[in-house]
């Protein structure tokens, strides 16, 4: 009778586990064909070979990039080589990268780079913040940026217990930001169940030197996040569920939702148009090709504007989408004055005109 009851609930298991694998290989969009989209003028940009997972850019045209992510489960074609910032200059004809010196006193063999948000000090100072993942533990660091000789000052690491599996971060003050968990469980294959499972179970936390609280729940996988140009809306990106959600920013630092757009793609990092207004999407448009990676069949990219974000009826359109034989992996787009850079996951980075 025990065998029997162990058979079933084995049977039942398999099961279970057999119409999740099904469930899973749809909502990653194993087999979508893209529909390819490409702006004017798209080059793709020399040096960044190894990733662009995150670019930020500054109101003179000067772009951040953080490259080099090494990730549980994605393709890395550099495992043994650090994680670099580099800078590229959109005002030039054809800018370029250029790896970024970073000051001595960092652990630069270590240095792992995800999400990053530009500060400006009221000396308008700029500091570079960065999700890092030394040893594939989460932590912040703060960089000074000098531009005479670009080079960054590294100034603090910031650690704390709630910031654990940290993705991407939006900077408010000088030591204030909201950042992003994308995973509940720190164990590879937990948070694969997690994604199997579809289990909301990641937030986004609100950190301060005198207050550190989760601020919204109810992700499954809570990944980039920015705020609207009045700082008034905090905009964050639900890989796994594929949509944004759209939070209101109260005094307290509190997050309250006002709407969730529904997409039908996997969204990475967002970023805000600084002359529309409007959201730039990083996406990938078949998330389970990142996962099982073949070079014969790559994982394809695809950018999202979405205008009239507060509206009834945000107008959702696509900008940029290749299957993978120029770009693979896409993790952000970000603007400025008519140039769009996108930049991928573990792949290369490419600048268009819009
Ligand atoms: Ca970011
Ligand atoms: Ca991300």
């Amino acid at each position: 009778m025990g065998k029997l009851v162990a058979l079933t609930l084995l049977g039942a298991s398999l099961a279970l586990i057999g119409e999740r694998l099904l469930a899973f290989r749809k909502i990653m969009n194993a087999s979508l064909d893209i529909e390819p989209v490409e702006p004017q003028n798209c080059h793709l940009i020399e040096g960044l070979e190894y990733g662009s997972e995150d670019i930020d850019i500054l109101p003179s045209g000067l772009a951040f990039i953080s490259s080099g992510l090494k990730y549980p489960g994605m393709p890395n074609f550099a495992p043994d080589e650090p994680g670099k910032i580099f800078l590229m200059d959109l005002n030039e004809q054809n800018p370029k990268a250029q790896a970024l010196k970073i000051s001595d006193g960092f652990d630069k063999e270590s240095f792992n780079p995800h999400g990053i948000s530009i500060f400006i000090g009221k000396d308008h100072t700029v500091y570079l913040y960065v999700v890092n993942h030394p040893h594939m533990k989460s932590t912040v660091e703060i960089f000074k940026f000098e531009e005479k000789q670009p080079s960054l000052i590294h100034v603090k690491t910031i650690k704390h217990k709630l910031l654990t599996s940290v993705n991407d971060i939006v900077v408010l003050g000088l030591e204030q930001f909201y950042a992003t968990r994308d995973h509940y469980s720190t164990n590879f294959f937990l948070s694969l169940l997690e994604m199997l499972f579809q289990l909301r179970w990641t937030h986004v936390l609100f950190y301060s030197p005198t207050e550190v609280k989760v601020v919204a729940k109810g992700f499954i996988s809570a990944n980039g996040i920015t705020v609207s140009l009045d700082q008034k809306y905090v905009y964050v990106a639900d890989v796994a569920a594929k949509n944004v959600h759209v939070m209101e920013k109260h005094d307290n630092w509190d997050l309250t939702q006002l709407k969730v757009i529904q997409l039908s793609t996997h969204v990475d990092n967002l970023t805000v148009d600084p002359a529309t207004g409007d959201i730039l999407a990083g996406c990938h448009p078949n998330a389970m090709k990142l996962l099982i990676y073949n070079p014969e069949n790559p994982p394809g990219s695809e950018v999202l504007r979405i205008q009239n974000v507060l509206s009834e009826q945000p107008r959702v359109s696509t900008v940029y989408a290749n299957n993978g034989s120029v770009l693979q992996g896409t993790s952000v787009a970000s603007t400025y004055r008519g140039k769009m850079l996108i930049g991928t996951v573990f792949h290369k980075a490419l600048c268009c005109e819009l």
